[in-house]
């Protein structure tokens, strides 16, 4: 753990009304203090108005200090916060003279990294800071909130804590004689470990929502020409990025849409159409449709319901899985003909069944009712962790009630608590702090 004392600029680079200055750390006041040539000590959170200098006593800028005392503070230690004008230029004078008051330059997340050393937040909280600074939906911000209040690291210290509790109950059955362990005593911790730790565990690990909400998600539309794919990209997306016309090849090269559904961030693929032709750029066109498909999350394949010929993704999708058919211009065909098929019912020209539609998407990308939402797994990180955790919680259990083997149990059941662990930043886990924090900006 580091002492010294550090200063970033914490605002964006570029121009703003006001701009902030951290500093933190054992010298941080009196950094401050030489900054405004002030002699008293600052009242903690109260906003003292100065002028700051330079090492000649020029003025630099004027504004307000704040102090944050000791615990009292986001990291935890000392905490000046300097808000001047937003100049950059200005800004930069004030940083490098707090560098020769004695600072140094702080690295990326390395207020928070200090906050985590000081135990005012766990590990996942500070990658929820991030979470929630890079989110690009309200949804996906909320959803960091949850996090950042402690919602996550709190059940997974209650399943550390349970761990905790059934290794000493395997413990206490090394102490008796052989054979005397009561089958029931077993019987009562399978149970408990089923219940408590198995079974919410691998409900986490279900929904993809959490991760979905953060990393987005590719969509991708493709069907033959002519059935409306491009259509439905600027419907869905309520912008007219797409070239609609009723000439079949119009569309001949991939275009990609960002919107969300259900707070997911979406990029939406439209494609030509799939359909053998002798013109090369068509040609490329489709084959771009299908790496587009392969490589989506989602795949929605558009038919038309007046040409039952353009109903079959069977002919160009032979391997990949299509989750969602749509049979579009129903407003030209009798209700008769939509029935009797597993294809959704839209009319993407009366704007017919574009809510069912975007309802079905939500739920195939993840967004299935979770009892317990502050509980998702929200990072790639955390599902290897809880997955490694949960393996090693089964193997333990798979060898519970075998004398023999009462030991090679507690050993599983403690790994599985260092993985789980590793979450919250307990345990050896310099590298993971040196990686965790690497992908923060510089300030926070
Ligand atoms: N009647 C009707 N026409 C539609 C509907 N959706 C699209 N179209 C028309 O179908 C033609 C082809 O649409 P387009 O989006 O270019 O199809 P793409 O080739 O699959 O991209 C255009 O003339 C659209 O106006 C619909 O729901 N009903
Ligand atoms: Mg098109």
């Amino acid at each position: 753990m580091l002492t010294d004392t550090i200063a970033a600029i914490a605002t964006p680079n570029g121009r703003g009304g006001i701009g902030i200055i951290r500093i933190s750390g054992a010298n941080a006041v009196g950094v401050a203090l030489k900054l405004s040539q002030r002699d008293k000590s600052f009242v903690p959170r109260f906003a003292h108005f100065h002028h700051w200098y330079d090492g000649q006593g020029k003025t630099i800028d004027h504004g307000l200090t704040i102090y944050f005392a000791g615990s009292n503070s986001y990291t935890g230690e000392d905490t000046i916060e300097l808000q001047a004008h937003g100049s950059p230029m200005l800004l930069k004078s004030l940083f490098e003279r707090s560098l020769e008051l004695g600072c140094r330059a702080a690295e990326p997340g390395e207020f928070t990294r200090r906050a985590v050393e000081h135990g005012k937040i766990d590990l996942s909280q500070a990658e929820a800071v991030v979470a929630c600074i890079d989110a690009v939906t309200l949804r996906a911000a909320q959803q960091a909130q949850k996090q950042l209040d402690g919602a996550f690291g709190r059940r997974i210290s209650q399943y550390m804590d349970d761990l905790t509790s059934v290794v000493a109950h395997v413990e206490a059955c090394l102490d008796f004689p052989e054979d005397e362990v009561p089958e029931l005593f077993y019987g009562q911790l399978r149970t408990r470990v089923e219940n408590e730790l198995i079974a919410p565990i691998q409900a986490q690990l279900n929904s993809k929502l959490g991760e979905r909400l953060f990393e987005g998600a590719t969509v991708a539309i493709v069907g033959e020409p002519n059935v409306g794919k491009s259509s439905l990209l600027n419907v869905l997306s309520g912008r007219d990025r797409a070239i609609v016309t009723d000439i079949a090849g119009t569309t001949r090269d991939t275009l990609e849409v960002d919107f969300e559904v259900a707070g997911i961030p979406i990029r939406l693929i439209d494609t030509a159409g799939l359909r053998c032709t002798q013109d090369i750029v068509e040609q490329e066109g489709v084959k771009r449709a299908k790496q587009a498909a392969e490589s989506a999350d989602l795949i929605i394949f558009v038919a038309d319901a007046t040409r039952p010929e353009t109903w079959k993704p069977e002919i160009h999708f032979q391997d990949l899985h299509i989750q969602l058919k749509l049979m579009n211009k129903i407003d030209k065909v009798s209700s008769s003909t939509i029935v009797n098929s597993d294809f959704t019912p839209i009319s993407i020209k009366q704007e017919q069944g574009l809510s069912e539609l975007m309802l079905a998407m939500a739920t195939l990308l993840g967004d299935v009712d979770l009892a317990d939402e502050g509980a998702m797994v929200t990072s790639s990180r955390h599902r290897t962790a809880l997955k490694l955790s949960l393996s090693h919680i089964q193997a333990g259990l798979d060898m519970l009630g075998r004398e023999e083997m009462i030991d090679l149990t507690a050993m599983e059941w403690r790994r599985a608590w260092s993985a789980l662990g590793e979450i919250l930043g307990i345990g050896d886990v310099e590298l993971i702090l040196d990686k965790v924090f690497s992908e923060f900006c510089i300030g926070k």
